[in-house]
């Protein structure tokens, strides 16, 4: 139906936006921003196998108002429909600082927690959170209620890891926010060490 194809739509939209831009020379700014209109002419399929080329600026439009995590945003400049990923982005083009509002102060924080796995946390105690494959590690700024979704972090969780956002500010690591609330941070070098993690 077409909520599949709309949802089919938005996960192609995702890679593309995160991902796949360089490859497929994409022009992408430095905020993440590139032309719906640039989108739509990609020979591509989405994962419904529908090529990207038959849908339409209002189809993209229903992805983006429609996805669960608010993982899109749309701008208009000149005229011209501009689509980008709020976060999650692993092309380097993409600049923390153009595409999201650096947090300058504690207070500006009522929570930042990271979800991951049991399996996980010895190697985190050790080593800090790093941020793999991308090119940030994910923090929420709230916590998930009764398996709803939230934008920063897995549905799945098991364990949470809650980040002491005062003494990382005070001691020079830079934290940010985008626009769906997802509080990101390069750490040191790729890293959040563990004497950052909150003493629960
Ligand atoms: C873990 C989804 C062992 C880390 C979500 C995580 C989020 C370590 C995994 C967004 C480790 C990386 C991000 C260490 C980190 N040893 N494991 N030293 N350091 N890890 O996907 O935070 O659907 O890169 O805990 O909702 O799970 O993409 O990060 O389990 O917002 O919009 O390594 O992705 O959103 O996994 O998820 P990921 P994540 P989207």
């Amino acid at each position: 139906g077409g909520d599949d194809k709309i949802d089919a739509l938005g996960r192609l939209l995702t890679r593309i936006l995160r991902h796949r831009a360089t490859e497929l020379n994409l022009n992408m700014r430095s905020d993440g921003y590139v032309k719906v209109q640039d989108l739509l002419k990609l020979n591509l399929k989405t994962f419904a196998n529908i090529p990207l080329r038959s849908h339409t600026v209002d189809d993209i439009k229903e992805a983006v108002s429609k996805d669960n995590k608010q993982r899109f945003s749309l701008l208009e400049e000149n005229g011209e429909l501009l689509i980008r990923a709020n976060q999650g982005h692993t092309v380097t083009i993409v600049e923390s600082e153009s595409l999201l509002k650096q947090i300058l102060s504690a207070d500006e924080v009522q929570l930042c927690v990271h979800g991951t796995y049991k399996r996980n946390l010895e190697s985190i105690l050790e080593s800090g959170l790093k941020r793999m494959k991308r090119l940030h590690v994910h923090f929420s700024s709230g916590l998930p209620t009764d398996g709803e979704v939230i934008s920063g972090m897995r549905r799945d969780v098991n364990v949470l890891i809650f980040l002491n956002v005062r003494k990382a500010l005070e001691e020079g690591m830079k934290l940010y926010i985008s626009d769906n609330k997802v509080i990101l941070t390069e750490g040191f070098d790729g890293v959040v060490p563990a004497k950052y993690f909150e003493k629960i």
